[in-house]
């Protein structure tokens, strides 16, 4: 059983990587690892320095910083700081060293695309899919001018400015073309479909997403239910694509913290489902960012099919929580979600993010298998490589590919005597 949930390649359905060919913009390294923004909100809890303070330094010198204060002054014992000790560690470095200069030095040998490939390998993870904005100036260039794909790397079209703040965005959408008014009349909305349109095919984007505040409510009149009903609903039906949600962030919570500053509360899962029963022919995928609204989630999922629940995101990408959601989705669901994404921002950080929640997905796994022998059904080898393969990926390629071609036991292939449970 362990050797499946560790061998198994998955598909990383939300990251924040690049793909090589983005340059700059694919990150990685030590001093990445460490500036990672939810070991800055940690290490504000430590420093003795003020927000402009750190937000003056160099990338090396906040390195240093949160180094000093997470793991040389303190035990580096939350989730965050574990993650970069299992990353050194998977990396065969010696981490009881304490030596950041050494560690340094090891990454400065590295060249990108081949440490991509070695990170890519260990961690198992066979795709990675995006977050692509064309919002976003430093990538719009480099889609705008095209390039050679890797196709290990898969896109989500990220359209959160389109339905957070569509009056700044109609101004850019105008300056790019696109015959759009603030006013959300049917000529400004066949302009808005027309650059879903085309920015879905320039980045051949598998699903749209957006993160929600957590006051979404519908149905409602206001003019982001409309940009959904008229736009963004309608064009995913056209393309076959899934719309992602993410409801419950509250961003800039504290905005000296900059990216570190967001925050959480519950949303209206009532509205979700309000939504998702008035488009049945649309796929919806959903990941939430507060505890209090897993359950409701669950329950929800099990009454529409157009549904699909997915990784644990951001604060719940904790061992406890990964185990709490997933034995929860497995006992409510069975098997038909995907427990994780890694939501990466640096390449390092898929070696323990997939680490982490492989030997916590693998316990909940082991036990419901148990659970099972127990009543005299004995799951074969092939029926459980069969489950662990759709749990990382497979469900999520047929919800989206909306085939009902599943990865079947007869098509894995690991032998009986492979292993145990
Ligand atoms: O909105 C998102 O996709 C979030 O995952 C990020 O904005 C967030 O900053 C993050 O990195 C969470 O893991
Ligand atoms: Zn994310």
């Amino acid at each position: 059983m362990d050797r499946v949930v560790t061998n198994t390649p998955v598909y990383d359905i939300h990251t924040h990587l690049y793909d090589p060919a983005f340059g700059e913009l694919l990150l990685w390294g030590i001093d990445d690892v460490l500036v990672y923004h939810y070991l800055v909100s940690e290490g504000f809890r430590q420093f003795d320095l003020e927000y402009d303070v750190f937000w003056a330094m160099s990338k090396e010198q906040q390195a240093e910083a949160i180094w000093n204060a997470l793991f040389i002054e303190n035990s580096p014992i939350s989730e965050a700081c574990r993650g970069v000790l299992t990353t050194l560690n998977l990396l065969g470095l010696d981490v009881k060293k304490r030596d950041l200069p050494a560690l340094r030095k090891w990454f400065a040998d590295w060249d990108k695309d081949k440490y991509t490939n070695r990170v890519m390998e260990l961690a198992k993870v066979g795709s990675i899919c995006m977050t692509n904005s064309p919002f976003d100036e430093m990538e719009k260039p480099t889609w705008d001018a095209g390039f050679n794909r890797d196709e290990r790397f898969t896109s989500a079209l990220r359209i959160d400015p389109l339905l957070l703040d569509w009056t700044n965005t109609s101004r850019s959408l105008a300056e790019w073309g696109y015959d759009v008014r603030p006013d959300l009349s049917e000529k400004t909305i066949t302009n808005i479909r027309r650059f879903l349109e085309d920015w879905t095919k320039k980045i051949d984007a598998k699903y749209l997403m957006v993160s929600l505040p957590p006051d979404f409510n519908y149905p409602c009149s206001s003019e982001r239910a409309r940009l959904m009903e008229t736009a963004v609903l309608p064009h995913c039906r056209e393309f076959g694509l899934p719309f992602a949600m993410m409801p419950g962030v509250k961003r800039g919570v504290n905005p000296q913290l900059k990216l570190a500053g967001d925050g959480v509360a519950k949303s209206c899962v009532e509205s979700f489902a309000n939504l998702i029963s008035a488009h049945p022919d649309n796929k919806f995928l959903i990941t939430a960012l507060s505890r209090e609204n897993q359950y409701e989630l669950c329950v929800m999922a099990r009454k529409f099919r157009n549904l699909h629940l997915f990784g644990c995101w951001w604060f719940t990408n904790t061992p406890y929580l990964i185990n709490e959601m997933t034995r929860m989705r497995i006992e409510l669901l069975g098997l038909s979600f995907t427990p994780q994404h890694s939501d990466a921002r640096v390449l390092d950080q898929l070696l323990y993010k997939w680490s982490h929640s492989r030997k916590i997905i693998g316990n909940v796994l082991t036990k419901k298998y148990l659970d099972l022998m127990e009543t005299g059904w004995d799951p074969t080898p092939a029926e459980i490589e069969r489950d662990v393969k759709n749990l990382f990926g497979g469900n999520f390629r047929r919800f989206c590919d909306g085939s009902s071609t599943s990865v079947t036991s007869s098509s894995a292939s690991m032998k009986e005597e492979e292993f145990a449970i």
